[in-house]
């Protein structure tokens, strides 16, 4: 159930952006920062948070009151295909002790991180909150799906059980400066910008596409993110999802021309049709978040050029 009218103040606060090292979580303390709130991090090596008790004393000694929880294992179709034992377990464990010891530790506020992919693989497009839990899991992800579906849950009931004003979002795919750009473990549109970029610059006349290139798939900037959980923090109280996204699509191989064309290589595509497509259609309904008054702002051309810049950048090309 929405609250009506809600509001949440930041400024002042003590938020804990739990997983600030990763891409969704260096682009949310850039964020906060206008938010004037007093932004918490911990390093991995101080604290494991897959370790119950460290991570419950860790909260309990800095009382964070908003928790923004950004940790996770991620990785794109091949890394999530292979290793679902520790995209379940890893997921389930960090999840598990972030929410409960915030429950226990009067956390005013949780917003934990869900995924497209753990919607149906066939859901109605384009995906409504509603489409949760509809139809089968897309298999090629359904270890990581189902730890994201038990967080979201959990959360869920502490709201409605334990009145803990702890929310889900769901974002699509994201993408952004400090991406994995490792072509075995990444998702789709940090490969391409490793492939093609390196393809021009070594002179290659091919490119290796996993799958057919015919699966759309819909991007949102990392930044775009990162506002709009500032914004969900602060106006939406539910134990309901909410999406996050363009609600625009593109196939992968028009993607790949995107790049191209940017990057200014003119080779060909060769498609590794024994790498899976995973689901053939994901694009978010975003009707929710836009009668809240959110919408994107980063367009996917300008995106691109800005993440092809950094990945240059971190390879001194
Ligand atoms: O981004 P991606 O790895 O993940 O792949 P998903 C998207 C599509 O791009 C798939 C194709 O059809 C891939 O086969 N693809 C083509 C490539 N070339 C490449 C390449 O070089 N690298 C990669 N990685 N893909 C993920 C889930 O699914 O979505 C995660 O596995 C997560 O759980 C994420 O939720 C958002 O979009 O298929």
């Amino acid at each position: 159930m929405e609250k009506k009218n809600y509001k949440f103040e930041l400024k002042g606060k003590k938020v804990w952006v739990a997983g600030h090292n990763g891409m969704v979580g260096k682009s949310l303390v850039k964020r906060l920062r206008k938010e004037n709130c007093l932004i918490q991090t911990v390093e991995k090596t101080e604290l494991n948070l897959v370790e119950q008790e460290k991570t419950n004393n860790w909260i309990k000694e800095k009382s964070p009151n908003v928790v923004i929880l950004a940790a996770a294992k991620v990785g794109g179709i091949l890394a999530n295909s292979s290793n679902q034992t520790s995209f379940l377990y890893d997921n389930l464990m960090i999840q598990n002790n972030i929410i409960k010891s915030s429950a226990e530790n009067n956390v005013e506020k949780l917003v934990f991180l869900g995924s497209s992919c753990i919607y149906p693989r066939d859901a109605s497009q384009p995906i409504q909150e509603e489409e949760l839990l509809k139809k089968p899991l897309e298999k090629t992800n359904e270890g990581y799906a189902l730890a994201k579906i038990a967080g979201l849950k959990l959360c869920s009931y502490y709201f409605k059980e334990h009145d803990k004003d702890f929310i889900t979002v769901m974002p699509t795919n994201l993408y952004g400066d400090n991406d994995n750009y490792n072509p075995q473990t990444s998702h789709v549109l940090a490969a391409l910008i490793n492939k093609i970029t390196k393809a021009k610059i070594e002179k290659n006349k091919f490119v290796e596409i996993w799958g057919t290139g015919k699966p759309k798939r819909e991007f949102l900037h990392v930044h775009d993110l990162a506002d709009a959980v500032c914004f969900l923090t602060k106006n939406y109280s539910s134990d309901e999802p909410i999406n996050v996204g363009t609600s625009k699509d593109i196939s992968i191989i028009e993607l790949a021309e995107e790049i191209s064309g940017i990057v200014g290589w003119k080779g060909s595509f060769i498609f590794n049709t024994d790498i899976p497509d995973g689901t053939l259609l994901k694009r978010l309904d975003i009707t929710k978040i836009r009668n809240l008054g959110w919408s994107p702002s980063i367009h996917i051309k300008e995106g691109l050029k800005q993440t092809i810049n950094d990945f240059m950048k971190k390879n001194n090309f």
